[in-house]
């Protein structure tokens, strides 16, 4: 694979800029994992800059495009690209409290106690970071959840005149990622959904903690893939953003499966001691070969937190100008949504608040004492949909045992969630427990209430995601 000639556009730099904050960052921390970062710094410049409806100003509007950094140790990657790109801070309903999500201040601080920068991103610490992720295989699970909630808000909530729900998902994911079983899992719900919103951009380094990932790891994902209904891209260059855009493009216009790019690269690219060895992987490259992949870069070498002039400029011409114009057409049809649709307007106020409708709990029933009792399943399915019905945006369903447990939704309009029909709120994950918690945390994550119901002694398969839904 070629080393892209160092040039001085500002493409380049900015791409360059992202891997010198994370370089810098880690190895002041003298702790985490900068390879990752160096090597995916053009997909998260491609992603922000140039695809993705993203308003740094507005970080919870609900029509943006969603991130999913799933290799939650490339945590840097994140962190860089929301400074430069300017997002704001915000409560975790958007609400601004000022100033900027990460600061350059935060990004010095990565990983120590209060700064919302840590090991791993973490939901609710720093507008930006859509979900907590670093448990391998974790965030691609929730990517599945946050594409099934679009999917739904649409069917629900869009007219024929009013299109208030129609972004994507895009998760990057590492091998481990893919190596882990719930993403398997999440890709079989996907491409049986036929998600054409989802698209994972796989970072196919050949690299793992242990070493080449021959030694555990042989199978062809692009088949695999294929072979779970998935629209299989190839870019071999992480480098060409132009190809990357290409692919993207393609993933755009495919409108019947979920896409997986899979894109070669190499961890701790430009560090001529440690690029492509697994040495790059989850240590600091020491100051001297920080310095010698900065020459790399042509950026100045004794400079620490560089944001070399026009870097910020570059990124609010960019994803800037793109963002503000697509959430202020949004902010036109909301105002005309609610207009014309004032009892779906509230529910989706309700939604965006985080809050529930009132008289949630109206209906919820009373049971006497009674000596023989009744099931729990029964009396659990009683007041499940005894909410559901009051909450409209309540949506869920079992591993395969709704039946058994109870936790179909009954009434009249509940309906079912199914390829190409996704208006139900009664969902199927198959047996497949630990892909349905981290989708129900994604579901929960888009502001939809998710649940996910199995047997008690099954939910251990459930408890990745669980932990992550609970802290
Ligand atoms: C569920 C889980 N198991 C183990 C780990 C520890 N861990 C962090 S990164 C990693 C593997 C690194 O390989 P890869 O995913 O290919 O990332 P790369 O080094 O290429 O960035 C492991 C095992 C983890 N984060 N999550
Ligand atoms: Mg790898």
């Amino acid at each position: 694979m070629p080393m892209t000639a160092t040039t001085t556009d500002n493409q380049t730099l900015a791409i360059d800029t992202i891997r010198c904050l994370s370089m810098d960052a880690v190895q002041t921390a003298n702790s985490g994992h900068p390879g990752t970062p160096m090597a995916l710094a053009p997909i998260a410049y491609q992603l922000f800059q140039n695809t993705m409806n993203y308003a740094p100003a507005k970080p919870h509007w609900p029509g943006r495009d969603r991130f999913v950094l799933s290799c939650g140790h490339a945590s840097m990657l994140l962190y860089s690209t929301l400074h430069l790109i300017g997002v704001q801070a915000t409560d975790r309903y958007g609400n601004p409290t000022g100033g900027e999500s990460i600061s350059l201040e935060d990004i010095k601080n990565f990983r120590q106690i209060g700064s919302v920068c840590a090991g791993h991103p973490e939901f609710a610490e720093a507008a930006g970071i859509e979900t907590t992720t670093g448990p391998l295989g974790a965030g691609v699970s929730n990517s599945v959840g946050m594409a099934m909630a679009e999917k739904w808000l649409a069917a629900n909530y869009n007219t024929d005149d009013l299109t208030l729900f129609n972004y994507n998902t895009y998760a990057i994911c590492s091998d481990g990622d893919l190596m882990e079983g719930i993403a398997t899992e999440a890709a079989s719900v996907a491409g049986h959904l036929k998600l054409d919103n989802l698209c994972w951009l796989y970072d196919d380094n050949n690299i793992t903690i242990e070493g080449d990932t021959e030694l555990a790891f042989s199978e062809d994902m692009g088949k695999k893939f294929e072979g779970l209904g998935w629209n299989v891209l190839h870019v071999d260059d992480a480098n060409d953003v132009d190809a990357l855009g290409k692919a993207i493009a393609k993933f755009q216009a495919c409108g019947d499966k979920p896409t997986l790019i899979v894109v070669k690269s190499i961890i701790g690219y430009g560090a001529p001691n440690k690029q492509n060895t697994h040495g790059a992987h989850g240590a600091p490259l020491g100051w001297d070969e920080v310095a010698l992949a900065k020459k790399s870069y042509g950026l100045p070498e004794d400079e620490k937190f560089y944001v070399p002039e026009g870097v910020r400029e570059h990124f609010a011409e960019g994803v800037g100008k793109r963002g503000a114009t697509a959430s202020s057409q949004w902010e036109d049809v909301w105002t005309k949504y609610q207009a014309a649709e004032p009892t779906k307007a509230a529910e989706l106020k309700a939604m965006f608040a985080g809050e529930l409708p009132e008289g949630w709990d109206k209906d919820i029933p009373v049971f006497e004492a009674d000596a023989k009792g009744d099931a729990t399943r029964n009396s659990s399915g009683k007041v499940l949909n005894a909410i559901a019905k009051n909450v409209p945006f309540m949506i869920g369903g079992s591993a395969d045992l709704a039946p058994s447990n109870k936790s179909d939704l009954k009434f009249e309009g509940a309906g079912e969630f199914l390829p190409r029909q996704y208006k139900g709120r009664n969902l199927h994950f198959g047996i497949r427990e630990h892909a349905m918690s981290g989708i129900a945390n994604g579901l929960c994550l888009s502001g939809l209430r998710g649940y996910a119901a199995t047997f008690f002694v099954f939910t251990d398969y459930m408890r990745g995601g669980m932990r992550l839904s609970s802290i």
